[in-house]
């Protein structure tokens, strides 16, 4: 979107309803709030924050890991999810956060066995152990932390386990949600997959940017038999870090402005702690990178710091993905991870001194008008530093390696192999209105629920049980969306760039063409005219995903085999992306609801798929995604 937002009257119309149907759980409208300047944070036109958070020195605090969870019972955890307190900085006061517990429950009162304020404890799953985790709603109903969002939330949760290849009861959708006041559910991890850093958030209807800003999710890495052979580092020298961007009130509050429809804050906080310090010795260290952000991509390299005359940069090697190992280990000076995304980096720091900054240099929104580098003409705040890391010698000999290869249970077969049988799907990421995203089919963009206006079409993507699927993801809308697909492992085949967009004219017949935004003006539908050529995959991103970076102006063309049955979701993990949930964002202060980027998945033995082309290979795929069929 643009900074500057243009909202036809008519638009909002279509996309103002009843929070009574479908959505019963949704928050209500704050009529009681006013409606003037923004105390803290963004407004309703400006993706930067024009109320700019406290300012505080960086690089003071140590970097925490989260506590490791402890089970109630065998092989069974239960999470609270509860509203706390937590300083996000050193003389900071505690201030108002959610945060999930490790407890046990006895007579209906929690004992806690592994305490988070903000975030959740690191529960460590293996590979053919079966888990349970019961979340239980510690939450009050009706309570808001954050009333510059302009919602009442109803304070429901929903925990999804992001990557994890589980039954679809267990999954966390939407609309599997536990109600506060002490709601409880159970979900089943057969945790038959290989080794992954996995993790879990909330995933509550409409309201999961607001649940996960405030401090619901937490890491699940799966393990298995085969990783200790990697020889990559391990124990001590292996941490996750959970990149979120914040806004502050000037009491140090949290603030969630929620501007339109993007969140940037303008404030680092790394597993909960504002712009820290990561003392490391002069070795290999293997950094998990977890994009909890709302919106906000980061690129990250390792810059000086300041007076740091150092010429030596500590080294990265991108050894894991989202769902699991890369085949082939891959040196990179810059990353890119999206929301959602997880990457798995040995930074090797032998032969540093000094300090190194995780350094940001994303566009905001992604990819702005500079080829995805951070901007001036950004419309959101830039984070240019996230963490540092303080380089001492090493106590200890380094015997951890970062193997030519890797041989995982699930990183062998190569996307391009999977084509032989792969099935095509179309799907695409468009705009009903600047601004407003949507996910649709083929035929065009859709809404969420069922029953919604404008087209009511329910569930467009019926899977055949054990199919394999490559969806080409048509975005001819001006952000890149990361697209993550539940119960699914993934692989990115490759992209092609679009120069040429177009619809069939549903009067004439005749076919509309032009840049970028050009799409039937009833169904949002719009084909790629003319392709350019096929683009392989980053050496990184070739590995096990959930979760694939969608570049405007590109068709991204992702593959899965659908093993698990059931009903679950798509959609883009920007969280105000597939909430949709603005309020203080419409010139005329209306709220706006409906799961703009979220699309049901129903998967069942004996779906027919005739109409979906068999892809076979490569040079088969540049001809089916550049066919304009539908004319
Ligand atoms: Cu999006």
């Amino acid at each position: 979107m643009k900074n500057k937002l243009g909202w036809p009257l008519a638009t909002l119309a279509i996309l103002i309803f009843a929070a009574g149907q479908a959505v019963a759980a949704a928050p209500i409208a704050n009529a009681a709030m006013p409606m003037g300047p923004p105390t803290c944070g963004q407004s309703p036109t400006e993706l930067r924050s024009v109320v700019p958070s406290p300012v505080t020195t960086p690089f003071v605090d140590n970097v925490g890991q989260p506590a490791v969870a402890v089970t109630d019972s065998a092989n069974h955890y239960t999470l609270s999810a509860h509203m706390d307190t937590h300083s996000f900085a050193t003389g900071w006061r505690a201030v108002p956060t959610m945060g999930y517990d490790a407890v046990k429950v006895t007579g209906g009162v929690n004992t806690v066995l592994s305490h988070m304020a903000y975030l959740g404890p690191t529960i460590v799953t293996k590979k053919g152990k079966p888990i349970q985790v019961t979340i239980k709603n510690d939450l009050p109903a009706g309570v808001d932390l954050f009333p510059q969002w302009g919602m009442i939330p109803q304070n429901t949760t929903v925990l999804h386990r992001h990557g994890g290849l589980q039954p679809a009861l267990s999954d966390g959708t939407p609309d599997q949600m536990v109600a506060p006041g002490g709601g409880t559910r159970t979900n089943y991890y057969p945790n038959n997959q290989a080794a992954a850093p996995i993790w879990y958030h909330d995933h509550a209807d409409m309201t999961t940017s607001y649940n996960v800003y405030a401090g619901l999710a937490g890491y699940m890495p799966n393990t298995d038999t085969l990783e200790p052979g990697f020889n990559l580092p391990t124990g001590a020298f292996s941490k996750a870090y959970v990149l979120q961007d914040k806004s502050f009130n000037p009491d140090k509050s949290l603030c969630y402005s929620h501007g339109s429809p993007e969140f940037f804050g303008d404030t680092p906080v790394v597993n909960g702690t504002i712009s820290p310090k990561q003392e490391v010795e002069a070795r290999k260290y293997m950094f998990t990178f977890i994009n909890g952000s709302d919106s906000r991509f980061y690129n990250l390299s390792m810059k000086p710091a300041e007076g740091n005359l150092s010429t030596i940069a500590p080294k990265m090697t991108v050894v894991g993905s989202d769902d699991g190992y890369l085949f082939n280990p891959t040196p990179v000076t810059s990353l890119l991870i999206a929301n959602g995304e997880r990457y798995t980096v040995v930074v090797n720091f032998k032969g540093t001194t000094g300090n190194w900054v995780l350094s940001n240099d994303a566009a905001t929104p992604y990819p702005g008008d500079n080829n995805g580098i951070a901007s001036s003409g950004d419309a959101g705040a830039q984070l240019p530093s996230l963490m540092r890391f303080d380089v001492s010698k090493r106590t200890s000999p380094d015997t951890s390696d970062i193997p030519g290869r890797i041989l995982e249970t699930n990183n062998q077969v190569t996307a391009r192999e999977t084509l032989a049988t792969a099935q095509l799907r179309t799907v695409q990421a468009g705009e009903l209105a600047p601004g407003v995203p949507f996910l649709g089919d083929a035929k065009g963009l859709h809404m969420f629920h069922e029953a919604d206006p404008p087209d009511g079409v329910g569930t467009t993507e019926n899977i055949n049980l054990g199919s394999t699927e490559a969806w080409e993801m048509r975005n001819h809308s001006p952000d890149t969306h990361p697209m993550h697909t539940h119960l699914a492992e993934q692989l990115l085949v490759g992209r092609y760039p679009v120069t040429l967009w177009g619809y069939k004219d549903s009067k004439t017949g005749t076919l509309v063409t032009g840049p970028l935004g050009t799409q039937d003006p009833v169904t949002g539908n719009a084909y790629p005219v003319t392709l350019g050529a096929f683009q392989a995959p980053g050496a990184w991103e070739k590995g096990p995903k959930d979760t694939f970076v969608a570049p405007p102006n590109m068709v991204t063309v992702y593959v899965a085999t659908f093993t698990i049955p059931g009903d679950s979701v798509w959609h883009c993990h920007i969280l105000s992306h597939e909430d949709m949930m603005m309020t203080t964002t419409s010139p005329t202060g209306l709220p706006v609801i409906s799961d703009g980027m979220m699309r049901p998945t129903h998967i069942a033995a004996g779906i027919p798929q005739n109409q979906l082309p068999v892809v076979r290979n490569l040079n088969n795929l540049d001809k089916l995604v550049a066919v304009t069929a539908g004319f």
